[in-house]
């Protein structure tokens, strides 16, 4: 595996310099500071390539930029609406520009409105240590009394509803708040940092959206990006849903075995592939993550690991370290390093793999700014236990 850590850029509290002491050599990036839909200009992804180049030396490890994560993917595109033909066209620019730079993996997601969505960024932990939580519950209480939407009794039950309004009545204001923030755009590559009325007319553009529309939308856009993938030699890497559960009544189409396959062979092509994000798809209890890796292991362009322990509800889940939670780490990782011997003629055959997210430890408690999930400590924690597995298997 290419060991590799997310770098938020320059204004990242994490420097360049821990993430070579976290022991990995690939940093995965993005230019955060271009608003989705912009195309990102040869100059552009340059600069970025030389500021983490100039940091390198003959006495240090030589960090490479090996993925871009993500090229957010405009609502628009996945609305098919308005300029979305404009924004086709920029993400077209954007891969070859990409490619012009000697960078070949792309991620991203296509998920509606937000990105990735928990509900608590300070989960503690019994060990003192804070993670990120979804709490199933606090979905409900954030539709219902934060977006004040009616109708929640055509998705959720009433038990489910009654449940949600005893544990609002026990949330003080600052936790109402914090769910509002986490929601909205408080987690780092959110799109967009949202109001309530932003949100809601979000949600109104997707309110007669079908799965079957969205899913259409995708495949439109894959037929349109996939032969300029193939041009520029780029592999792109579709994210799964995070959480791969049904939220805020909009269309998730990238939740399981089922909806990659259909995503795949709608256009089958080497460029064609996935993120295989075991945190992602193990948060949704009927995922089994060692069957999806074997059956889409060919396809798999980019590695996020990270693990998650369901709660008793069966929705809700918060992230453990990655020993403890719902994944066998050493069955995962042994069917990767198989895949990767399986590449072995071929000259890339070291997927590149990140770890995702750590707990806040330590002296990053006491830290201002930092971007939840994505503090040096925890993350290195898990990268270590993380070679650890893969040495001992080796
Ligand atoms: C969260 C991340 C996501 C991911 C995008 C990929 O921690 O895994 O933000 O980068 O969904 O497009």
């Amino acid at each position: 595996m290419q060991l590799s850590f997310r770098w938020y850029g320059p204004n990242d509290p994490v420097s360049l310099s821990d993430i070579r002491q976290s022991n990995a050599e690939y940093v995965v990036t993005s230019l955060h500071q271009i608003p989705t839909g912009e195309k990102w200009t040869q100059s552009k992804i340059k600069e970025r390539v030389n500021l983490i180049k100039r940091q390198n030396s003959k006495l240090n490890i030589n960090l490479k930029w090996n993925v871009v994560e993500s090229i957010p993917v405009h609502n628009n595109i996945k609305l098919r609406e308005k300029n979305f033909k404009k924004l086709i066209n920029n993400y077209k620019d954007t891969i070859s520009n990409i490619a012009k730079n000697k960078i070949y993996t792309v991620c991203y997601n296509f998920m509606p409105i937000v990105d990735w969505t928990r509900t608590q960024l300070d989960f503690k932990l019994s060990t003192d240590g804070l993670a990120l939580r979804f709490n199933y519950l606090h979905i409900i209480i954030f539709e219902k009394y934060i977006l004040k939407l009616k109708n929640l009794e055509r998705r959720y039950t009433s038990k489910q509803i009654i449940s949600a309004e005893k544990l609002f009545k026990k949330m003080k204001l600052k936790e109402l708040n914090d769910l509002k923030y986490a929601v909205m755009g408080g987690l780092p590559a959110a799109e967009k940092k949202y109001s309530i009325k932003e949100f809601k007319e979000m949600l109104l553009a997707y309110k007669d959206f079908k799965d079957e529309d969205l899913r259409n939308n995708l495949k439109y856009f894959l037929k349109e990006i996939i032969p300029v993938a193939e041009e520029n030699k780029i592999k792109m890497a579709l994210h799964p849903d995070d959480p791969p559960l049904p939220l805020f009544g909009v269309p998730r189409i990238v939740s399981s075995l089922e909806d990659y396959k259909s995503i795949l062979n709608s256009y089958n092509s080497h460029s064609n592939g996935v993120t295989f994000c075991a945190g992602s798809l193990a948060s949704n209890i009927k995922n089994d993550v060692y069957e999806i890796f074997k059956n889409l292991r060919k396809k798999i362009n980019f590695i996020h690991l990270r693990n998650v322990k369901i709660e008793s509800d069966r929705r809700s889940f918060f992230e453990t370290n990655h020993l403890s939670g719902n994944i066998d780490f050493v069955k995962l990782i042994k069917l990767i390093t198989e895949e990767e011997k399986n590449r072995y003629k071929n000259k890339q055959f070291h997927i590149p793999m990140r770890p995702d997210h750590g707990h806040c430890l330590l002296d990053d408690q006491k830290k201002k700014n930092i971007n939840p999930g994505y503090t040096a400590i925890g993350r290195m924690m898990g990268l270590a236990e993380i070679r650890g597995i893969i040495k001992s298997i080796k």
